[in-house]
């Protein structure tokens, strides 16, 4: 039998023979994508060992969100400014964790990409096994490559995103990454530590019956979105509920069998709890791309340019049907 490593596509591969594609590339953008692969496998490893490594708990510290940073957050954030700062090319890195941009040193290249993240998404679900994972958004920086970039290259519009993506840390580490063209899942082969393409061009599922919120929170929705999600639980509806609690874990899923995830904004939370610039931007140009939507309820996700770095957002993304059919309810409640 032939083994994976023989007949796979490594993701290196499949990076190279992308950018061969585009003659005007510099090799920084490779360079960027191997880096962050770089720093998932090194995450997907401690992630894998952390109960053993003494990494589950929380480091005593509270974040910019107020939240308990947990000793994975810390070494998932640091782990990737460390692998892309010194890379050459990117100029800033924004993360969850850090309260504003992190800046490339001056002792190496500013490069030409904006890197925003989540390092460790599910930060709640650590130390209970269940999957995390890290997620990014790539845009290309507005002033010249070699300088120290601004918040004008920082705050850009989702539709300014050149590459986004998400690592999954579950049963299986698993990559999926889009450069506008397409989204691919690449799975983490742990015993050669080498990403192979696992998902070529993944579509959303037409099977669109399954919803993921979490509806402890119903009495503080709006009446619309209450009604909506009261309508899918009918018996001639048929619709089946799946919430794991982690962005990553609950985009994933629904992203291979088909679904909506609705974080809506609600009383606790009036402009939502999810973060525009590093969670739902790169999920949206990922469903975007595989033929779905997402929208904050009103308007279409990536159309947005955030006011700041940890602007919250509500989110709707999926199937393009149940996003449309909740779109079409709240913005017609608002009239
Ligand atoms: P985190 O970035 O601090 O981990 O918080 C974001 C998480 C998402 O992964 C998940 O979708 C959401 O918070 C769950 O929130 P809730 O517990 O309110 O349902
Ligand atoms: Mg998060």
């Amino acid at each position: 039998m032939r083994s994976q490593f023989e007949e796979g596509i490594t993701l290196d591969r499949f990076i190279y023979e992308t950018t061969q594609a585009h003659p005007e590339s510099t090799g920084r953008f490779s360079t960027l994508l191997r880096q962050i692969s770089l720093a998932s496998r090194l995450v997907s490893a401690r992630v894998n060992r952390a109960g053993l490594a003494g990494m589950l708990g929380t480091t005593g510290e509270v974040n910019v969100q107020g939240e308990f940073v947990q000793k994975l957050d810390e070494y998932a954030n640091n782990t990737f400014k460390r692998a892309l700062e010194h890379a050459g090319c990117v100029a800033a890195i924004l993360s969850e964790e850090d309260e504003g941009p992190y800046f490339t040193p001056e002792r190496f290249h500013s490069g030409r990409y904006i890197f925003a993240m989540d390092p460790l998404d599910g930060s709640s679900n650590i130390d209970v096994n269940a999957s995390i994972g890290t997620i990014f958004a790539v845009f290309r920086r507005r002033s010249p490559e070699g300088s120290r970039a601004d918040m004008g290259d920082i705050l850009q519009s989702g539709n300014d995103i050149v590459a986004a993506g998400y690592v999954i840390y579950g049963s299986g580490t698993v990559m999926v990454l889009s450069t506008g063209a397409g989204v691919h899942g690449f799975t983490l082969d742990p015993s050669v530590g080498e990403f192979f393409l696992s998902h070529p061009d993944i579509r959303l599922s037409s099977d669109t019956r399954m919803y993921s919120v979490n509806e402890g929170y119903t009495a503080t929705w709006t009446p619309e979105v209450q009604k909506w999600v009261a309508d899918r639980k009918t018996l001639e509806a048929g619709w089946k509920q799946r919430y794991i609690g982690s962005l990553v874990a609950d985009f994933h899923r629904n992203l291979i069998k088909g679904g909506v995830f609705l974080y809506p904004r609600s009383s606790a939370n009036p402009k939502g709890k999810l973060r525009l610039m590093y969670e739902a931007f790169p999920l949206a140009f990922l469903v975007e791309a595989a033929g779905g939507r997402a929208t904050n309820g009103h308007d279409r996700i990536l159309d947005q340019t955030p006011g700041g770095l940890h602007d919250r957002t509500p989110l709707f993304i999926g199937n393009p049907d149940p996003v449309d059919e909740i779109t079409a309810l709240i913005r017609s409640a608002a009239q």
